[in-house]
């Protein structure tokens, strides 16, 4: 008799007819194969999905080029369809499931035909955590395939665990035909379903990523009482050998994967790398948080990396093992077959072609790497890689920071004064934008805790989430809001950002362990300028002053900003988030003056 999932795998070939299925097992030889087929047999127009790299320098490295107007996530394409409008809230398109189900099914009717439908069995989390979660993806392009291999804990064990069950979480992804007007990406969250056709760009496209494990499990662990969250995790050891793990929420393209890699300037701090997207956050029985990256690979913005910025993923590109590493709409460089993209080191060289596959210009304005263009590695790779990625518990969280890029407003580093406080910090936090998304590049977007594109029900309901699970917590974690991204009168970064970032992670460190005390400000604890690790730094005490400058007619503007936002979710939005509101509002508008640290 077949199973729950045979017949699932079954009902969706009726409708999509591909020519073939090929059961994934997600071993070395299969990867292989699948990169010869992207190499040989399937294209995208006459462009074959995987062309061979430079195996000398760039070791199993493959190249793929997108679809020209496949580069990005497509928010408004991006559908969160609960049977009530009203939990999908705001911060969601919505559609109900009935409509989204008949429009994708017309769709997709017949949209493998002359390909091969690839089953790729996969687990969110290391197989023997109880917090991972068991996922089969069907999708028609051997790009993807491959990237899932990278990104996820890919095996056709996954199948047995997945046995006669019939809860396990399903994909399905077609490219169609690329036509941006027929791209949709739809979630179906309580039949643990995503449904998406017409990209095959990273977040629309590697279901297990964006989709499920921030869309859908966030609304799992609503439900089931535990946080899925835009975060990265890592380990920060001090001097002493001891390791104090944190997250951080920072959005798309602000540093995250630097933050996740950081090479250290203060000799004998080390940063080790548990992941640089995803966390999965339950509350453990010794209440405490603890975190796991249910992702196996980095997918990484190209542009801006190198040896300054991110030593280690240099050295994690560069490192051959028996996942290959794939470069999509990078430039290339014909005369030696390698990748590039603006920023990596050396010089430009003479012959080079766009990511879109023409000669490129130097001298014309445009970019040779498309600025989202990106990197697919499997984090085993990874120098940096923590000891404790594996463990199925997970490592305790001693520190939660919340960030986004500000120009102005908010300081360095900030300590909220307890999690309700850190959970407003979280909820106000906005964010210029930058490239990773389709839409306009500058702008402030407010990205509650990086999660607006992924939060997959109500934000107001999300706030509530994270006050309860504070309740829960008998040693919660502490929280810190960070922007690294302000700038003088002359537009310049005051902060010199990466490496130089392990001096604010001291501090945290030092303050979760009560080594150092804190000044009070409106917005909350900042650093005594004599515990934070300036030494060697070249920026003059007037700079740094400016770093934590609170402006308190500009904060006046911004509050009736966050107001605007918060509203937006209607009585959604907790009590204890207004109160929060309503306190720092207070201290503008009767003490001006009490900002400065
Ligand atoms: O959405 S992706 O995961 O593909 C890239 C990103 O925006 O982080
Ligand atoms: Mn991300």
């Amino acid at each position: 008799m077949a199973t729950p999932l045979e017949k699932w795998v079954e009902e969706q070939a009726k409708l999509t007819k591909p020519d073939k299925i090929y059961w994934c097992d997600g071993s070395e030889d299969e990867a292989r194969r699948l990169i010869e087929i992207g190499m040989k047999e399937e294209k995208i127009g006459d462009v074959p999905i995987f062309q061979e790299l430079n195996q000398k320098s760039w070791p199993n490295a493959y190249y793929h080029r997108s679809h020209p107007t496949d580069v990005a996530r497509t928010e408004h394409l991006t559908y969160v369809c609960h049977p009530d409008k009203e939990v999908a809230g705001s911060n969601n398109n919505w559609m109900h499931p009935d409509e989204a189900k008949e429009k994708m099914r017309k769709l997709s009717d017949g949209c493998m035909k002359g390909r091969t439908m690839y089953v790729l069995p996969y687990m969110m989390g290391h197989p023997d955590s109880p917090y991972a979660k068991a996922c089969i993806q069907l999708t028609d392009v051997s790009y993807v395939a491959v990237s899932m291999r990278i990104m996820t804990r890919m095996s056709k064990e996954i199948i047995e665990k997945i046995g006669t069950r019939e809860d396990f979480v399903k994909g399905l992804h077609s490219v169609g035909d690329f036509d941006p007007n027929k791209r949709f990406i739809m979630h179906f969250p309580d039949e643990h379903l995503v449904w998406s056709i017409g990209s095959g760009y990273g977040g629309n496209a590697l279901l297990g990523k964006k989709c499920f494990s921030l869309r859908i499990a966030s609304w799992l662990g609503f439900q089931e009482g535990w946080l899925a969250e835009h975060m990265v995790i890592l380990g920060i050891e001090d001097p002493k050998g001891n390791v104090t793990y944190v997250t951080a929420a920072l959005p798309s393209a602000c540093g995250k994967t630097n933050l996740a890699m950081l090479e250290s300037a203060l000799p004998g701090y080390k940063v080790w790398t548990l992941g640089d997207d995803i966390a999965w956050l339950n509350v453990g029985p010794d209440g405490r948080l603890w975190a796991i990256n249910p992702e196996a690979g980095l997918f990484g913005v190209a542009p801006g990396t190198s040896m300054k910025t991110n030593p280690n993923m240099l050295k994690t590109l560069k490192a051959a093992n028996f996942y290959p590493t794939l470069f999509t709409n990078t430039g290339l460089d014909i005369d030696t077959n390698e990748p590039w993209w603006e920023g990596l080191d050396g010089a430009v060289p003479k012959n080079l072609i766009d990511w879109q596959g023409k000669v490129w210009d130097s001298s014309s304005n445009s970019k040779a790497a498309h600025p989202n263009s990106r990197f697919t590695v499997s984090i085993n790779n990874s120098p940096t890689l923590s000891k404790e990625f594996d463990n199925p518990k997970g490592v305790p969280i001693s520190a939660i920071i919340l960030g986004g890029r500000r120009t102005q407003l908010i300081p360095l580093v900030t300590e909220s004064f307890n999690w309700q406080h850190g959970v407003y910090l979280g909820a106000q936090t906005g964010s210029e934008t930058t490239a990773a998304a389709a839409h306009q590049v500058g702008q402030l977007r407010r990205d509650p805790m990086a999660m607006l594109p992924f939060c997959g029900y109500n934000m107001g309901n999300y706030f509530q989430h994270w006050l309860n699970i504070g309740k829960k917590l008998t040693q919660p974690p502490k929280i810190f809001s960070v922007n690294w991204f302000r700038v003088d009168d002359e537009g310049k970064f005051i902060w010199p950002g990466f490496g130089e970032n392990i001096r604010v992670l001291k501090w945290i460190v030092d303050r979760v362990h009560n080594r150092v005390k804190a000044e009070e400000t409106p917005l909350g604890l900042v650093p005594d300028m004599r515990d934070l690790e300036t030494g060697g730094l070249d920026i003059s005490k007037e700079k740094l002053a400016k770093l934590f400058e609170i402006n308190a007619e500009s904060w006046k503007q911004e509050l009736q900003d966050i107001e605007k936002f918060l509203n937006q979710f209607g009585n959604r939005t907790p009590s204890e988030i207004w109160q929060e509101h309503k306190k720092l509002s207070e201290q503008f508008n009767n003490n001006g003056e009490r900002g400065g640290a």
